[in-house]
């Protein structure tokens, strides 16, 4: 069978829609008992509410199932909103894909995790999301790197390009980086996109104004999306095809948000007593309300398209056959639909008291120490049910090791050469950066494998951060070819800016946040496509800060990258405060999965650059950040030891044993540091000079060393202890960088030394780097002025 041959053809329709609706009943009493459980039947230990999210889930059953069970291929794949993990769950038990037993952890320490996360739940997982809005436009960039990985015929033969969906929470769309992403993938001309709505037209607090989704539809028309609305099931659209039927689709349309929903939660009387009110003269619509039953009126008035299964089905297999173009679906629905909170404004958090679980388990029909059976209290036979999910599309394994892909990692040359500088000539970091980029560019074909493999990408900073070299000898990358205009028409330009599928860099609009979804997206490539790449990214040092939590969302899904941040600190002096970045420092020795370094000088760029491509392709790697300068220094003439660099530091200068001092210095402030420490030398002879590259990998060492000796699994000490080993206990260090001095300042703790961490504990301002770096105490008299006060008797 091909992917893309119909299954099921030869069942009838209503035998498919009447097992679907089994199934959907199973996924709303999974989902809504996982938290039940959770909350009332597991021991609670600490009174903690431990939450969870029965109306979210309950909202999105019958899209879920529909995706699932019918239209969903393997090589699909997909972003679920957050706060429906537990019906995540509960389908891949049906799909056999998760261990029944694991549903009664929801919540619990090495348990299922309240959202979807790659990491702790495991390779069904496609995309992590919790931090609304980033896993939808992740799909956005997935689809991106889906068709760089094909068009660079990196592709795995047995496995067809698939599409990205997202189910999607209404309120997400309040979300800025969902526009930021849209107007991103029209200009990449993104396809094989879906993102469905659960238009439950509530979110935490309320419930959503009015008339908002009239301007969002036309924001995804201009955007070249196609927007397919599934306002209502096939029981309403009956009843509007009878005499005055139009009356009523149009009392409720007219009908606000908020009245919709209390009605919904008050009911069938409260129903009829509001739709008579206004419509009780016409004979038609009493024709249709009089001789229901309450509850089968509560039934009609709430049967919206995101509820009605064939409606559904019936839009995703339309749309599905209809092409690539990227596809919202609207799908009205009900927050909490066929739990007793339905459309209550306060639902979200709201759980199902034991009293109403009680009740609803006898209506599904659920015995006692039966609660987690998949096929519990349902009409059709075990059998059938299974053989239906079995035959769906997505039941079919994606590859032999399963979802999570395997690529194999591409080989990284020993050493890489520094940039050669002629004497006297100084050089930045960033610089070099391009440089040693361009160099690995140069060879071209299959005997360059790092250089092919090498995806850059930069949110309008290209040229600025030095990427510029690398683009002229690989090209930018497009679906399309597009020439470069200015060069068609011999204008003198350094760039060479024609576009082509060949092209290895990605140009960004400025959106950071897109920047850092393209590298979650290109940096989970070798699971997600079977593809391995190397994604190098670039972006100025402060605006790290303006795309943060999509780079914390990259990294909380182990997205594999380079991210080189230039130019930062006081350092990039006129720009002024706004673009002198000060607490980039402190983000690196935080972040978890990122290793952080800066370094001063071109031979240790070399040495990182190296790590990078290698540590970012271990298991048991992380992404890496660079935080460079633009500031051109001195470059030493030396043999540096790889190791020290990448541990995080080295003694430039060892000191003597028993020191009384030591200057620590990280990133450009190296040529104060370096002066000061000359003249410290000629009163302290056995002074040491420290070269710190990573504050975040000492003292990640230095905590994990602690852990492990704690713990008896290991006596080894870390760098950081190792390197101040020599000093005299007592001793003064003197830390200087380019950022904010608490990044050095545990140094102290290490050894109980005397730390004295100078840096930057306010905003920048416009200047030189004479007046900034005195101004802001990084300058070499306040480096040795620390030094004074420091060996000065208690
Ligand atoms: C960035 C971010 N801000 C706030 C939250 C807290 N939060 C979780 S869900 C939610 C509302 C979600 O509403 P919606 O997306 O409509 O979901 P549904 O109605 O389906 O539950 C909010 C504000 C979050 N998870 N992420
Ligand atoms: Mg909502």
């Amino acid at each position: 069978m091909t992917a893309e041959q119909p299954i099921r053809k030869e069942m009838p329709p209503a035998e498919r829609v009447r097992l679907l609706r089994q199934l959907e009943r199973k996924l709303l009493w999974l989902s809504a008992w996982m938290i039940h459980h959770a909350n009332h039947v597991r021991p609670n230990r600490d009174g903690l509410k431990v939450g969870g999210h029965q109306a979210s889930c309950a909202s999105v059953i019958s899209i879920m199932a529909a995706l699932y069970f019918e239209i969903l291929r393997p090589q699909d794949r997909v972003a679920v909103k957050p706060h429906a993990g537990p019906v995540f769950h509960a389908m891949n038990t049906l799909f056999g894909r998760q261990d029944r037993a694991k549903l009664a952890t929801l919540r619990q320490f090495g348990g299922i995790q309240p959202y979807p996360s790659r990491i702790k739940d495991g390779p069904e997982v496609d995309f992590s999301t919790g931090s609304v809005g980033l896993g939808v436009a992740l799909t956005t960039f997935g689809s991106l790197v889906q068709d760089y990985v094909h068009l660079h015929g990196m592709a795995r033969p047995d496995i067809p390009p698939g599409r990205h969906v997202a189910i999607v929470g209404d309120a997400e769309l309040d979300e800025g980086n969902i526009y930021e992403a849209l107007l991103e993938g029209w200009k990449h001309d993104v396809r094989n996109v879906w993102w469905v709505v659960d238009y439950n037209r509530q979110s935490l607090d309320s419930v959503v104004p009015d008339r908002l989704f009239g301007r969002i539809e036309g924001l995804f028309r201009d955007m070249g999306w196609n927007v397919v609305t599934l306002k209502y099931g096939r029981k309403l659209q009956a009843a509007f095809a009878r005499p005055d039927g139009d009356a009523l689709r149009r009392w409720i349309d007219d009908c606000p948000n908020s009245l919709y929903a209390a009605l919904t939660f008050q009911g069938g009387a409260a129903w009829r007593n509001a739709v008579l009110a206004d419509l009780g003269r016409s004979e038609g619509v009493r024709a249709i309300i009089d001789p229901l039953t309450d509850d089968e009126l509560a039934e009609l008035m709430t049967n919206l398209g995101g509820h009605d299964i064939e409606t559904l089905t019936e839009a995703f297999r339309a749309q599905d056959a209809a092409g690539d173009q990227p596809t919202c679906f609207i799908a009205y629905t009900i927050k909490g639909m066929g739990l007793p909170f339905a459309g209550h404004k306060d639902n979200h958090a709201g759980l199902m008291t034991k009293e109403q679980m009680a009740a609803f388990r006898a209506d599904m029909r659920i015995r006692d120490g039966h609660e987690w059976g998949p096929f519990e209290g349902l009409d059709a036979g075990e059998d059938e049910l299974r053989a239906f999910i079995a035959e769906s599309p997505f039941a079919r394994p994606l590859a032999p090791e399963g979802r999570r892909l395997h690529a194999p990692a591409v080989h990284v040359p020993a050493t890489f050469a520094p940039p050669r500088v002629a004497p006297g000539r100084k050089l930045s970091t960033q610089a070099a950066f391009g440089e040693i980029l361009a160099e690995i560019g140069r060879g071209q074909g299959e005997a360059n494998e790092l250089g092919q493999r090498i995806v850059t990408t930069s949110p309008d900073v290209t040229v600025s951060t030095n990427l510029g070299p690398w683009v002229n000898r690989r090209g930018i990358f497009d679906r399309h070819m597009r020439n470069d205009v200015f060069r068609d028409a011999k204008l003198a330009s350094a760039q060479r800016w024609g576009m082509a599928p060949e092209g290895q860099h990605i140009e960004l609009g400025i959106a950071e946040q897109n920047l850092f979804l393209l590298l979650s997206a290109l940096g989970l490539s070798h699971q997600l496509y079977g593809a391995r790449l190397l994604p190098v990214g670039t972006v100025y040092d402060p605006f790290v800060n303006r795309g943060l939590d999509a780079l914390i969302y990259a990294c909380y899904q182990d997205a594999r990258f380079l991210l080189v941040s230039t130019p930062s600190g006081l350092t990039l002096a006129p720009e002024g405060g706004q673009h002198q970045s000060v607490n980039t420092p402190l983000i690196g020795i935080a972040q978890d999965r990122l290793a952080s370094y800066e370094p001063a000088h071109a031979d240790e760029l070399a040495v990182l650059m190296r790590f990078a491509f290698e540590h970012m392709q271990k298991p048991d790697g992380s992404a890496v950040w660079l935080r460079l300068s633009t500031r051109a220094l001195a470059q030493p003439e030396r043999r540096l030891d790889p190791e020290g660099v990448v541990a995080g530091g080295y003694w430039a200068v060892p000191p003597e044993q028993g020191a009384r001092i030591a200057i620590a210095y990280q990133g450009p402030v190296a040529a104060e540091a370096m002066e000061a420490f000359a003249e410290l030398r000629s009163e302290e002879p056995g002074a040491g000079l420290l070269a710190i590259t990573s504050p975040d990998r000492l003292h990640a060492e230095w905590l994990a060393a602690r852990r492990a000796r704690r713990t008896g699994q290991g006596a080894r000490a870390s760098s950081i202890e190792r390197l101040l080993a020599p000093l005299a206990p007592d001793a003064a260090i003197v830390g200087v960088l380019d950022g904010h001095p608490a990044a050095h300042a545990w140094i102290g703790a290490v050894r109980g030394h005397r730390m004295v961490p100078l840096g930057v504990d306010r905003f920048g301002q416009a200047g030189d780097i004479p007046d900034l770096y005195r101004e802001y105490g990084l300058d070499t008299g306040a480096i040795l002025d620390a030094c004074a006060e420091a060996l000065l008797p208690a």
